[in-house]
């Protein structure tokens, strides 16, 4: 039976705040501050938790091994010797952040009736630049059955962020969809991370059927703003499109071109003078899990920073009273991950798939997160201070962390990814 499952992914002892990503305001308005890996990772099981008892399918990624090594192998220099801002991108636990690892076209979507996935370049960042084989290696153990296809990277320079850039509306999870590539032409000050380019290859690539394929143009007020993924303004779900008013170039365009080619879509556009974009890109609106309830309904799952802005609260009030189809908020705090700009759907992969197909080492219960969990306690670091960085002992207590992890979960042929 074909399920969505959302792949979290679980937050690495590497977890620090280095300011490493220009255009995302919260990662660099909090460069230099102390991070707290552990409490950070127990958010995030949390969180998972929060959706397991909503009655969801729950998968995890692994953290990467940190620092990278092969990368800086690649460069000719080890983790001693390299400058504070490799040692910094070395070290960056960012594919936390699932939403980046890949673009998913579920089988009923694609030409040859496969889940088809393209691990997601990164190349815009350089901390990122170096997830993907890491990624590729967890997703090829993850998937692979054959009724998946597990692509690699969209080669450089086109720019692929993966999720993040993607919505996928459909009558019911199991049922053909139209999947959206939104895509950055320029972000004002900004980089716009998502090229077109990679986009209409990735399409290609999954065998969608062009009839079904939208591509659409982010706006640069939005990136400009701080949507440095198109995950910040807009969400989609089955047949709901939840969208800031300002999300994309040509908002009228593009709606009359998703209402052609799926006539039952329901957009709720924010507006405006309701919720400024400013306001969307603080408090992560946007950046909800919009998830079907197996008891009917859609519930937000939304970031604890969306309930402190009275715009924003007060929106979602009038949204649930109504009667959209939207029907419950559910609040999690994740701030550990916030402060370095990944909200509750940054730190998820969604994959519709049967999962007796999936490596069940990758999907979790409530028991399996207390094993986890346990790991969490008794390895992750407190606290890194940025100085910290350049510290042995440190880094020796990150790599034994994840070893722990390893270890407890089974998955030792990706120790050294
Ligand atoms: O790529 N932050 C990530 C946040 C990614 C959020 N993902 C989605 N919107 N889907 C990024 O900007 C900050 C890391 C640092 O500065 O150390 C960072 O990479």
């Amino acid at each position: 039976m074909l399920t969505e499952i959302n792949f979290d992914g679980l937050i690495g002892p590497s977890h620090n705040y280095a300011g490493l990503s220009p255009g995302n305001l919260a990662a660099t308005g909090n460069a230099g501050a102390p991070s707290h890996p552990r409490a950070a990772a127990l958010e995030g099981i949390a969180k998972m938790r929060a959706n397991l008892a909503l009655g969801l399918a729950q998968g995890i990624l692994l953290p990467q091994a940190r620092p990278d090594h092969a990368w800086l192998t690649s460069l000719a220099i080890s983790y001693a010797a390299a400058a504070p801002h490799l040692q910094a991108q070395a070290l960056s636990a960012s594919a936390m952040w699932a939403a980046n690892a890949a673009t998913v076209s579920p089988a009923p979507d694609t030409a040859d009736n496969r889940c088809h996935l393209t691990v997601a370049n990164l190349v815009t960042m350089p901390h990122r630049s170096h997830e993907w084989p890491g990624t590729l290696a967890q997703l090829r153990v993850a998937f692979a059955d054959p009724a998946f296809a597990v692509h690699g990277p969209i080669p450089a320079p086109f720019g692929d962020e993966g999720a993040a850039n993607h919505m996928r509306l459909c009558a019911r999870h199991e049922a053909a969809g139209v999947e959206v590539f939104v895509y950055g032409v320029s972000g004002g000050p900004f980089p716009a991370r998502q090229h077109r380019e990679a986009s209409a290859a990735v399409a290609r690539r999954h065998g969608l059927d062009p009839a079904r394929t939208v591509l659409v143009a982010q706006s640069e007020a939005a990136i400009a703003a701080g949507a440095f993924h198109n995950d910040v303004v807009a969400v989609a779900n089955e047949h709901v499109l939840f969208a800031h008013e300002h999300a994309f170039a040509d908002r009228n365009g593009f709606y009359a071109e998703l209402r052609a080619a799926l006539p039952e879509v329901e957009i709720i556009t924010v507006p405006a003078d309701r919720v400024s974009l400013a306001d969307a890109v603080a408090s992560y609106l946007f950046n909800a899990q919009l998830v079907t309830l197996p008891v009917g309904g859609m519930a937000l799952i939304l970031p604890q920073e969306a309930r402190e802005n009275a715009a924003v609260w007060g929106w979602l009030q009038e949204l649930i009273a109504g009667n959209g189809p939207i029907r419950h908020l559910e609040v999690v705090d994740v701030r550990q991950s916030m402060a370095n700009g990944g909200g509750p759907a940054c730190l998820r992969l969604r994959v519709v798939a049967d999962p007796a197909m999936i490596d069940p080492r990758f999907l979790v219960d409530h028991a399996a997160l207390d094993r986890i969990a346990a790991v969490v306690e008794a390895h992750w670091p407190e606290t890194i201070h940025i100085a910290d960085l350049a510290n042995p002992a440190l880094i020796d207590r990150i790599e034994q962390a994840r070893h722990a992890l390893i270890e407890e979960l089974g998955i030792v042929e990706l120790i050294y990814t």
